[in-house]
């Protein structure tokens, strides 16, 4: 689709019909969104939700997004279905904006995989065209005549996100009420807000990503959980990072809860532009100063929604409720968590209803097995340093199995601070480079064990198999293979007191399709391991 050449005017925006008013009109669903001209960048779960909203409000949609794959094409098919006016796969496709029949576009919603310098972004900024994700969206059309209109608890951080989510969800549930995890978690927030029924209220897991594209949501509570070093290629700088998530806290009614263990995230709270009236509340796994929700004796107290908090905490639950091992990072959610719905009007009764039913799911710090006085666990969704030191520190004498996409992250401070309880790291990733030299550097005594396809026999001959597979056109995953290998070289080196502890500290897609791929590859080497050595020892007792 061919677009003449911009003017002055176009780009700079002065000519645009809609307006610096129109868009301040366009806060509910029931504003005039007809005729608007919207090009969505991507067709993924947040692009589809996007563009399928859009034309239910009327207005007109051009997709486009560099993908081009089964599912891609799948997603057009339907979306022209219902009415978007174009949509345009491929790489490139997706280098300039799209026209509507010579008109130009009027605002371009995008998809949070997007850097901010794609083509297609930085093409509408220089436009000055305003530029939403699905959250900014969302929020302006969340008022629709005879629906609920659900309140906005948010929650992002670096680490602990979804688990935090989860929790909030939980507890909000046992607590009657209709409501459910949606955003960065799996669930795009637009199909709950449009959803018929209606909900009370969304636990919504906020992305950095999502943050900077969202400008006038008004959570009742917010939280930042943490922070540290992630994204940063996609930010461009740390500091970039840090003011994205920040924006958690932007309009928050009743209450921005903070990290009292990270200064960053008080600052935040201290800085943020927040509605009248709000308050700012720690949340600590120790013992809670006034305003804070933390932890005395085993038990989790409230000490910031309650009238007598001066001299007094209200007991909410015992956290060896939540189950037999709760790693501090654990705590430290469950009592972020807590003060979220707490802030949210939530009874104490409900807060341990709801932690007591979560369920914390696979691949996040998962026990797998234990054998021989030995813990495994499975932690494949630490995909960054700072989530695999939510899982180092919380266990003693590891047997460390690490390594993958580094994303470009620094591991020195991680080894530096862990080294003490490193027994021996075995690494999984194709390229280990960053984590060898700060091994290196901080760690020059712990053994370091590097599998890889094709060092044994068996190795080779999954590879083998894999290779076979390809010929069918399926992709080839040599990461599977790499995990038996590292399985069997951590079961050569432990002993009694030992936790072999797959927390990679970095991405999964250098050899697995995916995190919950890698996980599935760990429990099954585990599993295989430890029959293996079941029958060894019925065969070792038969031959007595
Ligand atoms: N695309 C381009 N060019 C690009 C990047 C993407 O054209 O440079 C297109 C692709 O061709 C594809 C689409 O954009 O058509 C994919 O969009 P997306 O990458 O934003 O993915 P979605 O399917 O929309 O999923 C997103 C979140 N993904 C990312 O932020 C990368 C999901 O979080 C989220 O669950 C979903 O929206 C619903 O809100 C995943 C994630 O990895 C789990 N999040 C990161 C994290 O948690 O660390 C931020």
């Amino acid at each position: 689709m061919g677009r003449p050449a911009l003017s002055e005017e176009e780009l700079t925006g002065a000519s645009s019909n809609l307006g610096e008013d129109r868009f301040s009109k366009l806060t509910s669903w029931d504003a005039d969104w007809s005729g608007l001209r919207a090009v969505v960048a991507g067709i993924g779960k947040t692009g589809f939700s996007i563009a399928d909203t859009l034309i239910e409000l009327g207005a007109r949609v051009i997709v486009v997004a560099e993908s081009d794959d089964d599912a891609a094409r799948q997603a057009a098919d339907t979306l022209k279905i219902v009415g978007a006016e174009a949509v345009l796969l491929g790489a490139e496709a997706a280098q300039q904006l799209p026209d509507f029949q010579g008109l130009p576009a009027e605002l371009v919603l995008t998809s949070p995989g997007l850097r901010p310098s794609h083509p297609l972004l930085a093409e509408a900024a220089a436009r000055r065209l305003p530029i939403w994700g699905d959250i900014e969206l969302a929020w302006r059309v969340r008022e629709r005549a005879g629906r609920k209109t659900a309140d906005w608890i948010s929650i992002t951080g670096t680490n602990g996100k979804t688990t935090t989510t989860t929790m909030v969800e939980s507890i909000l549930q046992s607590a009657g009420l209709r409501a459910i995890a949606v955003g960065n978690i799996g669930t795009p927030i637009l199909d709950a807000v449009r959803e018929p029924e209606g909900y009370d209220v969304f636990a919504l897991e906020l992305s950095s990503f999502q943050l900077h594209w969202t400008e006038s949501a008004s959570p009742v509570a917010s939280v930042c959980l943490n922070l540290a070093e992630d994204h940063v290629d996609w930010h461009g700088s740390m500091e970039a990072y840090a003011a994205d998530k920040a924006k958690v806290y932007q309009h928050t009614q009743r209450a921005c809860i903070y990290n009292a263990e990270q200064s960053e995230t008080e600052r935040m709270v201290e800085e943020a532009d927040v509605v009248e009236g709000c308050r700012a509340v720690g949340f600590t796994t120790g013992m809670p100063s006034i305003s804070m929700v933390g932890v005395v004796e085993g038990l989790l107290v409230d000490r910031a929604f309650i009238a007598e908090r001066k001299d007094s905490a209200a007991e909410l639950m015992q956290l060896s409720e939540i189950g037999n091992l709760v790693p501090q990072h654990l705590v430290a959610n469950a009592a972020a968590a807590a003060a979220l719905v707490r802030a949210y009007g939530v009874a104490p009764t409900a807060v341990r209803n709801g932690l007591r039913n979560y369920d914390q799911g696979v691949h996040r710090i998962q026990p797998v097995a234990q054998s021989d006085g030995v813990l495994w666990i499975n932690d494949s969704k630490a995909t960054n340093p700072h989530a695999a030191a939510a899982s180092l520190g919380s266990f003693n004498s590891v047997v460390w199995i690490a390594g993958g996409d580094s994303k470009g992250a620094n591991y020195e401070e991680l080894i530096q601070q862990h080294q003490g309880k490193l027994k021996t790291v075995i690494l999984i990733g194709k390229d280990n480079q960053s984590l060898l030299s700060a091994l290196a550097r901080h760690a020059p005594n712990v053994p370091v064990i590097e599998p890889g396809p094709g060092e044994t026999g068996r190795v080779q001959q999954s590879s083998a198999a894999t290779i076979e597979q390809n010929e069918s056109a399926q992709p080839v995953f040599e990461g599977p293979a790499v995990m038996a290998q590292a399985v069997r070289a951590a079961a050569e080196v432990i002993t009694d007191g030992d936790t072999v502890l797959m927390a990679p500290a970095a991405a999964s897609i250098d050899q697995f399709s995916s995190y919950a791929q890698r996980g599935d590859a760990f429990i099954a080497a585990v599993r295989e391991l430890l029959e293996g050595q079941a029958d060894k020892r019925i065969r070792e007792t038969e031959g007595q």
